[in-house]
């Protein structure tokens, strides 16, 4: 009896012992990327989907940057392949008009996470080369200050209110 408890304890204090020494908390940002998707958008004009953005269709793309590390990054860019141009964008309310502009760099603190959503942080992606249709999936790249580039799969999804 003594013996299995002793036993029973060992393997108890090795396995303590093998998980704090198989997970050592490199210092760093560890960042992830989740839930990317994007709103339907069309090429060309006038198609009654996307936004237009000087005449050039456009969507926005969401997310949520989860950061478990224990110091910041920033997300510093964004390249994608179904636009022109894709830009970091922050809509920000006038009275009761939204206007959105254009931010070069978005803090993620360490142990945090920042949400890109509706109405607030969004990925804009300028100048569609194709149509963007609910159910397609599409990858985007975002740049980190430290993480370096970290590739989001997207999927278009219907705005829901
Ligand atoms: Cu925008």
């Amino acid at each position: 009896m003594d013996r299995v408890r002793w036993i029973g304890q060992a393997v108890l204090f090795l396995s303590l012992l093998v998980a704090a020494c198989a997970a050592p908390a490199a210092p760093g940002p560890r960042i992830q990327v989740q839930n990317a998707w994007a709103r339907p958008g069309a090429m060309g004009m006038g198609q009654g989907h996307g936004m237009s953005h000087g005449g050039e269709s456009t969507s926005a793309v969401y997310f949520v940057v989860v950061n478990e590390g224990d110091q910041p990054d920033a997300l510093i860019g964004v390249i994608s392949d179904v636009a022109e141009r894709a830009e970091l964008h922050e809509t920000k309310m006038e009275g009761d008009v939204a206007k959105m502009q254009p931010v070069p760099r978005v803090e993620i603190p360490a142990r945090g996470k920042v949400e890109f959503r509706p109405r607030g942080l969004h990925v804009m992606l300028i100048g569609l080369k194709r149509d963007l249709q609910v159910g397609d999936t599409f990858t985007i790249t975002l740049r980190f200050e430290r993480s370096g580039e970290i590739q989001v799969p997207v999927s278009v999804k219907e705005m829901t209110p």
